[in-house]
């Protein structure tokens, strides 16, 4: 049987990075069946497209993973799959807790064959080998002998073939380029972000949060060598085909157990395993100075930090109250004595937030070592315990928001402001955080570091500006580099004096500084 695995985009900006559960599916497939992937971001599809893709390709099977924001999408190609007799099975962590809009029990029409509940490691073999007969069933749960829930270890985690998947889908540097820059240094012909995992679950519970409730508050860890291992595959690959390759370590929070992210970091530098790495890793536990020595001599270039807030008010509501704002500038001062540096995601239309959280909150970022701060909204996601308390109080606006997805909106009345003022505080925090003087400020703090650093600053800044202001075509991105001229022509000359200044010219990822090559 062909199997098509499809995760549908946003329908607004484009991601990234490929997600992790169409590989991990792929490899846990029973022999005897072909599964090919389409993510949405990198091949945009509309109803008419897949519905003929299946047909044509001869798709047997359609699974399909989507997270609350894109749900509907995925409900509409669900649909057009559907109506030319293919089966779909759906999973991830929307499903999951909507199981019976997908299976069309509340009322509303059927999009789904089959739900896949929680993690799908131990079920995804019995969906396919049921699909091949013919005899899905509706539900998929993770569930031992005893009928009790149950989380896969990851200690037989599969070996993913990163030496044979076809990537080409996921390479980001744009084709009009690839010639010119595959001559450069190493080689950037290809660029790739690839997500890989090293742990599940987190124990802290925010409010706002589906991590505790989906994987639980039990974390479970691979095995040091099978993530090393991964980590060479990939490493091996981007080498042979004359490219870069970034990791995106998808933990919920990387150092959740110090003792063993040392014990992995140490491992993957006596292995030679280093890449450029990404890791979601809270504040309070970058405390640790030997964690972030470790951090930055293993590959470590970027920490995402969802500071949420820097109102201790704030954060105790949502039950983050392990936040200390006060330590937020010496964390990011540690990592930046690294050259580690910070992806800074902020919640407004907090409860506690009031007209003018986004200028008090850009006044701090400004003290703070260069990053790429993050803005977003409260948003009561299904059964997180935010929605079971919001739905209590008489307070949300929008309780389906999910069926009609609209990017940085409301779902609630926050308790200090209007719902128009929130969105008015996120759009001001974009505007300023990512205007061309904000930019500008950004490169020149760099001034004292090798010229790569500047360019991997102003490169992740232009792309991240992207996710509340779309650039989805050329024009949009020439009147961005129109706007940021200045930065754009000091770097140029600075790269030009910079290689012009060298013996033997050759641009090499050390002339530029290693700081090069991550998001
Ligand atoms: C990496 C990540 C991202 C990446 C993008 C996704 C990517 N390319 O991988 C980035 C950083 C860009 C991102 C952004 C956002 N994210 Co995010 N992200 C994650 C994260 C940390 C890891 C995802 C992952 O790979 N997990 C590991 C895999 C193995 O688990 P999984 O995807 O759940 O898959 C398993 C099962 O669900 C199931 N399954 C999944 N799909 C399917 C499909 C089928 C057919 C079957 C059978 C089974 C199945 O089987 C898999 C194996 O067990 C999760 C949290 C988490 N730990 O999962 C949040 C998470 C998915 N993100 C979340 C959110 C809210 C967002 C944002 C909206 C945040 C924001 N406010 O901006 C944005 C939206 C981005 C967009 N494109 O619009 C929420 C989603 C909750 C929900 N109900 O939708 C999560 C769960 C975190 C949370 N705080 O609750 N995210
Ligand atoms: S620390 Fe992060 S992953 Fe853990 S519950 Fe809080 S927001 Fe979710």
């Amino acid at each position: 049987m062909r199997i098509l695995l499809y995760n549908p985009d946003n329908g607004v900006t484009r991601n990234f990075m490929p997600h992790l559960w169409m590989f991990l599916l792929q490899s846990l497939t029973p022999e005897g069946h072909e599964v090919v992937l389409i993510d949405g971001n990198a091949q945009p599809m509309d109803e008419a497209a897949i519905a003929r893709y299946v047909r044509e390709q001869n798709i047997g099977l359609v699974g399909i993973g989507a997270m609350t924001r894109m749900i509907a999408k995925a409900y509409r190609m669900a649909d057009a799959i559907r109506a030319v007799g293919v089966p779909v099975v759906m999973g991830g962590p929307h499903v999951t807790e909507e199981a019976d809009e997908a299976l069309g029990r509340n009322g509303g029409p059927r999009h789904a064959d089959a739900v896949a509940l929680g993690e799908a490691d131990e079920t995804w073999p019995r969906i396919v080998r049921d699909a091949a007969c013919g005899q899905l069933k509706d539900i998929y749960a993770p569930v031992d002998a005893f009928g009790q829930e149950s989380k896969p270890s990851l200690k037989e985690y599969p070996a993913i073939p990163w030496d044979k998947i076809n990537l080409a889908q996921f390479n980001l540097v744009p084709k009009i380029a690839k010639r010119t820059l595959q001559r450069i240094g190493d080689g950037w012909g290809t660029f790739r972000i690839i997500p890989m995992e090293s742990g599940r679950g987190c124990p802290y519970g925010c409010e706002f949060c589906t991590v505790t409730g989906f994987f639980g508050d039990s974390i479970r860890f691979r095995t040091n060598e099978s993530v090393v291992n991964e980590l060479l595959l990939l490493k091996a690959r981007a080498k042979s085909e004359g490219g870069q390759i970034a990791v995106f370590f998808i933990d919920d929070n990387f150092a959740i157990n110090i003792k063993r992210t040392k014990s992995l970091l140490r491992d993957i530098i006596a292995a030679g395993a280093q890449v450029h790495w990404v890791a979601q890793i809270s504040a309070n536990l970058l405390r640790d100075e030997e964690l972030v020595d470790l951090i930055a001599a293993s590959g470590g270039k970027w920490v995402f930090i969802g500071m949420e807030s820097i109102d201790p008010a704030n954060l105790a509501d949502v039950n983050k109250g392990f936040n200390k704002p006060g330590e937020y500038a010496a964390v990011l001062a540690r990592l930046a004595e690294r050259n580690v540096y910070a992806i800074t995601s902020f919640i407004f239309g907090m409860d506690n937030d009031t007209v003018g959280v986004a200028e008090r909150t850009l006044k701090e970022i400004r003290t703070w070592p260069a990053g790429l701060p993050i803005f977003g909204l409260l948003t009561p996601l299904p059964a997180t315990p935010l929605y079971k308390r919001l739905e209590a109080a008489g307070r949300l606006t929008r309780p389906k928001h999910w069926q009609e997805f609209i990017p940085f909106a409301m779902a609630h009345t926050p308790l200090k402001m209007t719902i128009a003022e929130a969105h008015a505080e996120v759009k001001a925090g974009w505007g300023a955080a990512y205007s061309p003087e904000a930019m500008a400020q950004a490169v020149d703090s760099l001034k004292d570091k090798p010229l790569g650093y500047r360019i991997n600053i102003f490169i992740a800044r232009m792309c991240f500006r992207g996710i509340y202001f779309p650039q989805m075509g050329p024009l949009s991105w020439l009147k961005l580099i129109y706007q940021n001229r200045h930065t754009i022509s000091h770097l140029v000359k600075e790269g030009f004096s910079t290689w012009r200044g060298r013996p033997d010219n050759p641009v090499t990822n050390e002339s530029l500084g290693s700081g090069v090559g991550v998001t």
